[in-house]
């Protein structure tokens, strides 16, 4: 591999609410526009210098409805420094092209899943075509990508799209594991250990999460491989057993606390800026 070289501090991402859980089962979860403004400032003062964020509707039902996505990045930019990212994997329910028009938004970055994988009893659906297809719109809007792999096949892909369709708008290449799903890649330091190995030498930062009981496990090993830490309700809803995550500022903490037992403090929102390709970006805008 070509793990890139670890750098001093660690880019702590959240990712408060995802499109899976619903507020019935989990009251605590950040569905509302001010529920996630909030969450987004405690966890900006945890530590965390991105957010991966997926709305809901008025019925706390996942969406991405563009009006609501346009509402969601501007309240995130006004009131806090945090890098925005998009998810365009939504949820396993939604089409194609509502997931490309998730760009029209506008965000720093997006998500950008690097092949399709089962996802419990579903399957999260991310043909080649699609996937090219959205990372040339990423280019053409000036969104820098997360590369989510789920899957070491994903790590494959990514060497096929950058083979043939060049680097990310931004110039930096940052992936993210999301190890631990149903369908996925397990989450364990033998799996990520591969994995980073398997990254092509274009890769710059990468980042890991582990879902449900993997969470720790995987921040830890993704901490000792020079890795940089996902969080969130998202991916985990416990946060020991019998213990429920009651915020995700909690989640926040815990991993800037591993960061900093690892000698590699959380990287405030300039340094994930300048880390993504965002900062260059911003100054020949
Ligand atoms: N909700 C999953 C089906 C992403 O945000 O890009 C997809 C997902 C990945 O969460
Ligand atoms: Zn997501």
């Amino acid at each position: 591999m070509a793990s890139p070289s670890p750098t001093r501090e660690t880019l702590i991402t959240v990712a408060p609410t995802g499109a899976e859980t619903s507020k019935d089962a989990c009251p605590d979860l950040p569905t509302t526009l001010p529920e996630l403004v909030e969450t987004a400032q405690r966890c900006e003062s945890a530590g965390a210098a991105m957010i991966h964020v997926h709305v809901r509707d008025a019925d706390h039902r996942s969406t991405l409805d563009l009006g609501r996505l346009r509402r969601c990045v501007a309240a995130l930019r006004a009131e806090t420094d945090l890098v925005i990212q998009l998810s365009t994997g939504g949820a396993v329910t939604d089409s194609y092209a509502d997931r490309l028009r998730v760009l029209d938004a506008e965000p720093d970055s997006c998500s950008l899943t690097m092949g399709t994988v089962n996802f419990g009893d579903d399957v999260f659906s991310n043909p080649w075509p699609f996937v090219v297809e959205l990372y040339e719109l990423t280019q053409a809007r000036g969104v820098v990508p997360e590369f989510e792999l789920f899957d070491l096949g994903h790590v494959a892909a990514l060497h096929r799209l950058l083979d043939t369709c060049g680097p990310p708008f931004g110039g930096r290449v940052h992936c993210d594991f999301v190890m631990g799903v149903p369908g996925g890649m397990p989450g364990d330091a033998a799996t990520l250990t591969a994995a980073v190995q398997a990254l092509p030498h274009a890769v710059t930062s990468w980042s890991a999460t582990g879902i449900g009981r993997t969470t720790l496990p995987v921040a830890l090993a993704a901490l000792s491989c020079g890795g940089h830490l996902r969080v969130g309700m998202e991916d985990t809803l416990s946060f020991a057993k019998g213990r429920p995550v009651r915020h995700n500022a909690e989640l926040v903490e815990r991993a800037a606390t591993l960061a900093m037992v690892a000698q590699r403090p959380p990287m405030p929102p300039g340094g994930a800026r300048e880390l993504l390709g965002l900062a260059s970006a911003e100054v020949g805008q």
